[in-house]
């Protein structure tokens, strides 16, 4: 494999970063995690302006033009020769000094690994997962905005921790009002007749391009969108649920908390989803090899 530094091609061994790097020191940097089908590269504009916003966020200067960073993310999969996978794109605050003062660090550094990518296992596709809410709290706009991609994941991680305890695959994160926010790396609709819903971003979730990109599909199939506060309660009521990451795709849920959602099997207008949204990636996104 070889992996984007700033510029050049490492092989996996001397792909390096200093331990001086305030991305290792404090977390001080962003990230993007984007998916290459059948040597296209899906949403990649999407990702790149997400990028830019996180960092213009984080007031942290990106070293390169946002066409260059498009442009380095699909010469990074040409150099791996790659037609499906995962391509994790990292730009961190750079090299500083002992201390958090970002003013201190010289330059910010751009990292691209583009490799394989770990899919849950097929069987959940096909059954749906059970998942629980856990006691940690969605990181509040006021402290650390959720819509930042940020290195810092340990809010998510935590709920991460607190899913494996429980037995489960994912966790559902509440914000500090009590409402459903997303999990630890997919945002969450549920389905009510005819309509669609999922949590608004204002309720602590972050700016999904999956998620939008459902939106847009569900429009298309004349299903009624809305993003309202959403509380465990319309989740146990729903009848059906389901989740929305770049990994994940669409996967069903079918049980939260011990309650079973709707037929308890996944729904037809998430299976209905699902098939648009796989068409979709089969036949979109930037081209990689010209
Ligand atoms: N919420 C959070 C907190 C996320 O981290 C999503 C929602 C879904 O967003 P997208 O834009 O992917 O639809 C994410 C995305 C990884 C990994 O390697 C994480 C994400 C995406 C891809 C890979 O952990 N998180």
């Amino acid at each position: 494999m070889k992996i984007y530094i700033d510029g050049k091609y490492y092989s996996e061994q001397n792909a390096k970063i200093s331990v001086f790097d305030h991305g290792l020191l404090y977390g001080d940097g962003i990230f993007e995690g984007i998916r290459a089908y059948n040597g296209r590269v899906f949403k990649l504009k999407e990702h790149i302006d997400r990028l830019f916003y996180s960092a213009k966020a984080l007031l942290l200067d990106i070293p390169i033009s946002h066409a260059a960073m498009m442009k380095a993310v699909v010469d990074t999969c040409r150099q791996n020769k790659l037609r499906d996978g995962y391509i994790r794109l990292v730009v961190t605050r750079g090299i500083g000094t002992l201390g958090l003062n970002p003013n201190r660090c010289k330059k910010p550094s751009v990292i691209i690994i583009a490799g394989k990518i770990q899919l849950y296992p097929e069987e959940y596709y096909k059954q749906g997962l059970t998942i629980i809410t856990v006691p940690t709290v969605r990181n509040l706009h006021s402290a650390l905005n959720p819509a930042i991609k940020s290195l810092n994941y340990l809010n998510n991680i935590l709920a991460k921790i607190e899913a494996n305890n429980g037995g489960v695959e994912e966790a559902i994160m509440l914000n500090a009002e009590g409402f459903v926010s997303e999990c630890t790396g997919d945002n969450i609709f549920i389905v009510k007749g005819n309509q669609l819903m999922t949590p608004p971003l204002s309720a602590g979730a972050l700016y999904g391009i999956t998620r939008q990109v459902v939106i847009d599909l569900a429009r298309e199939s004349g299903l009624t969108i809305s993003e309202p506060n959403l509380t465990r309660y319309d989740l146990f009521n729903a009848d059906e649920c389901f989740l929305t990451g770049t990994g994940a795709e669409l996967i069903p849920v079918v049980k939260i908390d011990g309650r079973i959602v709707g037929t308890g099997k996944p729904g037809t207008v998430t299976k209905q989803l699902v098939s648009q949204y796989r068409a979709l990636t089969n036949g979109s996104g930037e081209p990689i090899y010209g």
